[in-house]
Formats: structure tokens, C-alpha cells, sequence
């Protein structure tokens, strides 16, 4: 898997095209991916049932033909292996019964270890099997801060105020929460890689509801710690918002940063020279006509230039998005790169 575009581009290297896949890529959009949900009966079931969920991990590598596959699991794996139970609302998003408010609940939960996980470790097993080198495979894991959001406000958010509330109350009880979740982090990813995965991605979704001073103390402090501790494979940081820590990034030890929509390109280049940069196309521009989709993904191409680049979206697609779409996302990338070589 070293030898592949993906894990090349990953790791700095030039490769012959920009390889290609999208946040999100395994789930509401393929119609293939609802016959399997329907079937699991619910989203947990899915992500607990090795089979199932590498047959989803595999969908979007068979029909999208993307560069990589990534897991098909949740952030919120962890959380619940740390003693804090989640739910999946249909049509809503997770929910946790319980949530942690206090110093107190910190008593109901533990550093998680892999074998609490090992579900994930399975579907990972199993799906390397079945890709037999096809591509190779992006593990992940939520950033500590974004767990400690859902954590502290049992659910999504638009502001994340209680979250918040923590971090300026509470400090101390904040920093032991946000450790406690990072060494569950770090294991859970280690044996991630353990069981196959080749690359690791770490989603930082709530980075920019956070102040610059904060997203340092609170998040970045912790993704760095996560990033020091595992030297085995490349690892991409993806933080939605966090336009203002993008020159700390620079020197973190990761090998790709991902960038979201707001985010300039050539600014990015300029604050991140010694980072691969992956992204960053609006999942909106996907609902527009082919040639539309043609155009946006050309000059989000020429704005990154021919290397240290991998394209993605600025985040995951939406669920209304048409296959036919992603589809021409996809192929413009292998194409317009053919063109140059
Ligand atoms: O009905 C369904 O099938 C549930 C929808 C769904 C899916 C397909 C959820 C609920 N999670 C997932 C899978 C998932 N989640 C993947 C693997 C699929 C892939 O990428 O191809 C990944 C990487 C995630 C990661 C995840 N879960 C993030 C980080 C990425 C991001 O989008 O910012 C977050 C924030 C979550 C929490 C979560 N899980 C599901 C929902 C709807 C949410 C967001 C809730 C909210 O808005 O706060």
C-alpha cells in the first residue's frame, strides 16, 4: 500500500495524478449504502456488525471508484468505550441519554481501551481483505475537543455554548476530560493502524466555534499530542473553521492538513509550505448542473496546482447530493491531472 497514489501523496511524495476521495463518501447518497442501512435496521447496528460495515466501506471504492476507502464507523465510538452511551435519533443525529456535567461523572468513565472497540478492528481486518490492494484504507478518530462537545452537550449544537461554558468555568476539569479522551484516542488509533489502516484522519468538526486562544489550549495541544505519539503512517488533521491556527498547523506533526471552503488556497499554501493540503471544494457545488460541477472542481485544481495536493470536499457530502454528480467531481480530478502529465 506504500506504493499507492493515495499513501504517496499522503506522505509528500509526487505521484503521477492528484488522488481523489470525498468526506462522507460511505452513506446516504448510494442507494446501495440505504439497502444495507435498512437491512442493519439501525445506524449502531451497522457500525457494530464487521460484515456490514466493511460492505459500506467498500461501496463507494466499487460505484465512485475513489482513491481511498475509509471506515465506515463514527466519531462517537469513543465516547461510548469511555463509559458514556450514545444513540442514533433517525433523521436527527447522536444523542447520549446521559451527558457529563460535572466534575462527578467523570467517575462513570475510563480510558477506553481497543478491545472495546474491536468491532472497529474487525470491519478493518475484514475490509483489507476484501480490498486486497484495491486502495488503501483511512482510519480516524474525532479530535478531543470535538468529542468533549458531544460529551458535554449530549447532542449537536449551533454553538456549543455549554461546551464552551466548560472551557472558560471550568479549566482544570476541562484539561482531565480532554486528556482522558486523547489517550483513549491514541490507543484506539494505534490499533487502528495495527489492524490495517493506512493512512489516519482526525476530524476536528466544532475547531471553529472556538476563540484562537482557546482552539490552542483547548484542541490544538491535544491533536498534537495525538500526532506525536503515532510516527507509524501518515496522518491528515482535518479542523472545520480553524482558518486562524493554520500557521500553527504548519508545524504540527502531521503530513496533510485539510481545508474547508472558506479557507483561500493560495493563502493555505502560503501559512502550510511543509503540508500536503486536502480538500476543499463546497458540497454545495455539487448541486449544480455537470458542467458547473466540471468547472468548480477545474479551478479548485489549477488553485492548489498538480502536487502535494489530494482533493476532497470542504466537508463530508450532503445526503441530497446525486451520485451522477460526485461522479464527474471524481473523474474531472483523474482527468484534468491526466491532461498536465
Ligand atoms: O442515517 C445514517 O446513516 C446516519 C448518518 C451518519 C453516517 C453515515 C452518521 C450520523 N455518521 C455516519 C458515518 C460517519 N461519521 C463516517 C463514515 C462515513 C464516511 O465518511 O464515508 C465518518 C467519517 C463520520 C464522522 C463523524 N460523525 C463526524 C466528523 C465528520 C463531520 O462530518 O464533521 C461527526 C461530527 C459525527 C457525528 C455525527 N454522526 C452522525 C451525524 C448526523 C453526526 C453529526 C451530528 C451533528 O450535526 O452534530
Amino acid at each position: 500500500m506504500q506504493s499507492s497514489l493515495f499513501v504517496q501523496a499522503a506522505s509528500g511524495k509526487a505521484t503521477s495524478r492528484t488522488p481523489v476521495w470525498l468526506m462522507r463518501q460511505a452513506g446516504r447518497i448510494l442507494p446501495e449504502y440505504r439497502k444495507v442501512r435498512e437491512k442493519a435496521k439501525d445506524f449502531k447496528k451497522l457500525v457494530k456488525t464487521p460484515e456490514l460495515a466493511a460492505e459500506v466501506t467498500l461501496q463507494p471504492v466499487r460505484i465512485l471508484e475513489v482513491d481511498a476507502a475509509i471506515i465506515f464507523s463514527d466519531i462517537l465510538v469513543i465516547p461510548e468505550a469511555m463509559g458514556l452511551n450514545y444513540e442514533m435519533e433517525e433523521n436527527k443525529g447522536p444523542v447520549f441519554p446521559k451527558k457529563i456535567t460535572s466534575v462527578n461523572d467523570l467517575r462513570g468513565l475510563h480510558i477506553a481501551s481497543p478491545e472495546e472497540l474491536q468491532y472497529v478492528l474487525d470491519a478493518i481486518s475484514l475490509t483489507k481483505k476484501e480490498l486486497n490492494g484495491a486502495v488503501p484504507l483511512i482510519g480516524f478518530a474525532g479530535a478531543p475537543w470535538t468529542i468533549f462537545s458531544y460529551m458535554i452537550e449530549g447532542r449537536g449544537s449551533k454553538t456549543f455554548s455549554a461546551a464552551k461554558k466548560m472551557l472558560y468555568t471550568q479549566p482544570a476539569f476541562s484539561h482531565q476530560l480532554l486528556d482522558m479522551i486523547t489517550e483513549s484516542t491514541i490507543h484506539y488509533l494505534k490499533a487502528q493502524i495495527r489492524a490495517g489502516a493506512d493512512v489516519i484522519q482526525i476530524f476536528d468538526s466544532w475547531a471553529g466555534i472556538l476563540a484562537p486562544h482557546q482552539y490552542k489550549e483547548f484542541s490544538l495541544k491535544y491533536i498534537s499530542k495525538i500526532c506525536d505519539a503515532i510516527p507509524e503512517c501518515p496522518k491528515i488533521v482535518f479542523a472545520k473553521g480553524a482558518f486562524f491556527a493554520r500557521a500553527e498547523m504548519n508545524t504540527m506533526n502531521c503530513e496533510v492538513v485539510g481545508l474547508d471552503w472558506n479557507m483561500g488556497i493560495a493563502e493555505s499554501r502560503a501559512l502550510l509550505p511543509d503540508k500536503v493540503l486536502q480538500g476543499n471544494l463546497d458540497p454545495c457545488a455539487l448541486y449544480g448542473s455537470r458542467e458547473d460541477v466540471k468547472r468548480e472542481t477545474k479551478k479548485m485544481l489549477d488553485a492548489f496546482g498538480p502536487s502535494k495536493h489530494i482533493a476532497n470536499l470542504g466537508h463530508g457530502l450532503y445526503p441530497d447530493t446525486e451520485v451522477d454528480k460526485v461522479k464527474c467531481f471524481i473523474e474531472t480530478v483523474k482527468e484534468h491531472n491526466k491532461l498536465k502529465a
